[in-house]
């Protein structure tokens, strides 16, 4: 299997100026003609077509070629003129194609998904991003079967054909991408309004579902608006076409699809309401819409030059689905949420055999790097840029990358460049963030000298798995904090600082920085890297003091909660490398300071949520080179259990006061405290009273969060409760695909011992569908985040056999299920004993696909 390099690059012998598509929807297949305007690129008169359709004729200005070369799904072109319009015929077999990409059948409604390669499965073309043409697209198809039909930019004719057909035609004006080409044709109910844009236009906006789903899409729509009206305020960036469209899928690989003009959506993330949506499905909801929607200026109008470049528009995107979600809801709370997510994901994959670069130099197959390194780690590079110029200096430097660029495939170079340019600095060393994987470690040791009232702090980089890697420029936010608890703004003595309102922030540069601030009374508690300023892990040796005055004292709320997760932390730490874990007796303190923030009313009940929540097992796994995994889970449970039963009382009294009466999304803090009380309570020594707890809150709960809540309560405990709950809980919402998804991730997220057996059967289970993205994720790839299970020769030998199941129709899904083996590399050797079998039984199946080859080969070496 070939590996492409980014250092190959090469424009292509020809552009394209316009596409004219036509797609005749048949009984049994599709037949899409594609009549294509090519102008030579260079000195080559050859081209070579991606294609993999079947291939009916090939016309070259109205001459039907008959010698062409077709051959390992390319066309080959040779002795062409300098300007030619390539017709071209291909049937596709849309009802059977399983894979999600390309043209598909999903309940019997035809959707597309091109990004990043799908578009090669419809007809034969220059697949690739830097290839931008105008499409006009024709539909014409059944009107009882195919009643809408859906393409990308402006309708510009409907009329209803012969034979009960009916044909529209689609017209784009922007160029695009084939990746951002669309068709949706089917039976789908919509709902609608109007967005005004600041500059006057008013934009159709409609959100397409199958019609028993449309009562849930009110919540999308007013996302989108909400989005529309953000995107304008922060960066000034205004909507282009007359429609906006958004359709929801079954079946669909990914989250949603930016698609110029005609978002498609998975179901996931389109319906919403509260009898069956959880408070984080609404907000995620809100977060898809507005990162599809912010793709049509980053992505859309200026889009990647090749796919080595995808976090230009993947990071720069989730940066800007961050901020609308931080600025629309609570800040601190939205950055702890990501940062949790990025140290459980991605500095997880940095540290496996899969760490790649946030511009990886090569690839077998695109469809792996859709990554938590690209997205992710994507968006703290583009943070980063924030971070260093201040949000005007961003939003000039984003300004000036449209100014360059709109219309045009990019590098991440040109947006380094617009940022350095509009700011007048060099931001060559920032580079280094696209080329290097692995995340940074700083050592930090730190000085206070009595005499001169100096403190110094010194900083020392390395990225671990990487040890070639050149020093980076890294922004560290600091302060620093009395005894008092005092924060102090420091007389900082260095050039290369920023100091900017109330923040100081120091630009690490070299292997080795130090910085001095002067003026300073006693030997302060330094609060390092407030606000996460960079993806880095940092070390520094915090006695136990120092940890509780920052816990309580930091003005950074985002570095409070870091104290108590570092406090967390070292009690695990202690545990786990204690004679008798199951004895361990815990440190007082923790409880005291436990105590202290939950009676604390000036805490918001989300934040005081999050600050309980101790450490998930895959952010701490990599801090544990050999992790006995049994180990490290049981050292979590001590922790969880015995701040359970410390905090008996007080924990139930809390979880009393922040009942809600009727349903209000305002509440979701209170329902987020409340349910993670409930957790800590099922861990403690009073088992049967909290079982009736559960039950009361299944029973009486008005919305999903509660009903969620009072399931993951029970979910570890073998109790005849768990199983009414879980039969009454399918009874329920049987009709609900979504719903019944978050039942199969719970079963295969439990730790009762018959796990892997239930996991097993519930494939056969009526509401599963074995072919079905979202079935699979939901108990399959959750399967892989269940370290006692999925870390046995059962569990490893029921994921391999599901990987070759599935790699034979969907090889994108089988592809993210086998990056589920990557993390092993970091446990206990006899795992990977346990693990190299299966991996090999995977390699050895026949025409395994690139997808699986790729991960799987890398998570053997
Ligand atoms: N472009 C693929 C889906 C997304 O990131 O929006
Ligand atoms: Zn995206």
């Amino acid at each position: 299997i070939a590996t492409k390099y980014l250092k190959d690059y090469q424009a292509t012998s020809y552009l394209v100026d316009t596409i004219d598509l036509k797609f005749e929807i048949k009984d049994t297949f599709v037949i899409v003609t594609s009549k294509t305007k090519y102008q030579q690129n260079g000195a080559s008169n050859s081209l070579e077509l991606a294609g993999s359709a079947e291939l009916k004729s090939v016309i070259i200005d109205g001459n039907e070629l008959t010698d062409y070369k077709l051959a390992d799904d390319k066309l080959s072109l040779n002795n062409l003129s300098a300007n030619f319009t390539l017709e071209i015929v291909t049937h596709v077999d849309a009802f059977n194609n399983k894979s999600c990409m390309g043209l598909y059948a999903s309940n019997g409604n035809l959707f597309t998904q091109c990004e990043p390669e799908g578009f090669r499965k419809i007809t034969y073309y220059l697949d690739r991003p830097d290839v931008m043409a105008k499409f006009t697209t024709t539909i014409i198809g059944d009107k009882d079967l195919y009643p809408v039909l859906l393409s990308n930019g402006n309708k510009i004719s409907e009329k209803t054909l012969a034979n009960n057909q009916i044909e529209v035609i689609w017209e784009d004006p922007y160029k695009k991408p084939s990746y951002l080409f669309a068709l949706v044709a089917g039976k789908f109910a919509f709902i609608d309004d109007t967005f005004t844009t600041k500059s006057g236009r008013k934009v159709k906006l409609e959100v397409y579902s199958e019609a028993e789903s449309i009562n849930q899409c009110q919540h999308c729509l007013e996302s989108l608006k909400r989005a529309m009206e953000w995107d304008e305020k922060r960066f000034n960036l205004e909507y282009d076409l007359d429609v906006y469209m958004i359709v929801a899928s079954g079946d669909f690989n990914m989250g949603a699809m930016e698609n110029k003009g005609l978002n498609i959506f998975n179901t996931k993330y389109v319906l919403a309401e509260t009898k069956t949506a959880t408070d984080t499905d609404f907000i995620n909801v809100e977060a898809v819409v507005g990162h599809e929607y912010f793709h049509n200026w980053t992505g859309n109008r200026v889009t990647c030059r090749d796919w080595f470049q995808l976090s230009l528009k993947e990071g720069l995107t989730v940066f800007r689905d961050q901020e609308f979600t931080a600025d629309l809801h609570s800040r601190t709370v939205k950055r702890i949420q990501d940062v949790k997510n990025l140290r459980q994901m991605q500095f997880t994959e940095d540290a496996s055999p899969l760490s790649h670069p946030v511009r990886p130099e090569s690839y077998m197959e695109i469809n792996n790097f859709y990554t938590m390194t690209v997205y992710e780690k994507g968006a703290e590079v583009v943070r980063m840029y924030q971070t260093i110029l201040d949000k005007e200096g961003f939003n000039r430097g984003l300004a000036l990358y449209f100014e360059r660029h709109d219309g045009y495939a990019v590098t991440c170079e040109d947006f380094c460049k617009a940022m350095a340019d509009a700011n007048k600095i060099d931001l060559s060393q920032f580079m280094l963030w696209y080329s290097q994987s692995g995340t940074p470690h700083l050592a930090i040791s730190d000085h206070y000298n009595e005499a001169t009232k100096e403190y110094s702090i010194t900083f020392k980089q390395s990225i671990p798995n990487n040890p070639t890697a050149k020093a980076m420029l890294i922004p560290v936010s600091i302060g620093l904090i009395l005894d008092n608890g005092k924060n102090i703004i420091p007389d900082i003595k260095n050039h290369n600082t920023i100091v900017r309102d109330n923040e100081v922030i120091l630009l690490l540069n070299e292997a080795e920085n130090t910085f001095i601030f002067g003026g300073i009374s006693e030997k302060p508690t330094p609060s390092i890297l407030r606000g996460f300023s960079a993806p880095v892990i940092i070390n520094y040796a915090y006695d136990e003091k120092q940890l509780y005055t920052l816990a309580r004292h930091d003005n950074d709320s985002f570095n409070r909660w870091e104290a108590l997760q570092s406090i967390y932390k070292t009690e695990i730490n202690r545990i786990y490398h204690s004679e008798s874990p199951d004895k361990f007796e815990i440190n007082q303190n923790i409880t005291k300071i436990i105590s202290e923030l939950l009676n604390d009313a000036t805490i918001d009940p989300a934040l005081k949520a999050l600050s309980i929540n101790l450490p998930a097992f895959a952010e701490l796994s990599i801090s544990y080179p050999n992790t006995d995994v049994k180990k490290l889970v049981g050292s979590i449970k001590r922790l969880k259990s015995a701040i359970a039963n410390g905090l008996e009382t007080q924990l139930l009294a809390v979880y009393k006061d922040n009942q809600t009466v009727s349903y209000d999304f305002n509440d979701a803090g209170k329902r987020a405290l409340k349910n993670t009380l409930l957790g800590y309570l099922m861990q403690g020594n009073n088992t049967g009273k909290s079982i009736e707890l559960v039950a009361a809150q299944y029973k009486n709960a008005d919305n999903m969060t509660d009903k969620i809540g009072a399931l993951s309560a029970i979910n570890d405990i073998d109790s005849p409760v768990r199983h009414q709950l879980l039969d009454n809980f399918a009874q329920e919402y049987a009709n609900y695909p979504l719903v019944m998804d978050k039942w199969f991730s719970l079963q295969s997220q439990s730790q009762l011992p018959d796990t892997i057996d239930n996991v097993a059967n519930l494939l056969n289970h009526p509401s599963f569908d074995k072919e079905n993205p979202n079935k699979l994720y939901s108990l399959v790839r959750a399967f892989t985040a269940n370290p006692i299970y999925f870390n046995t020769d059962a569990g490893y030998n029921f994921i391999a056999e599901e990987i070759i199941r599935i790699d034979s129709f969907n090889p994108g899904v089988a592809g993210r299920i086998a990056n589920g083996f990557s993390s092993i590399a970091n446990y206990e050797s006899k795992y990977q004993t346990l693990v190299k079998p299966q991996l090999q039984k995977i390699m050895a199946k026949e025409n395994l696909s690139r997808d699986v080859y790729e991960i799987i080969s890398k998570t053997l070496q």
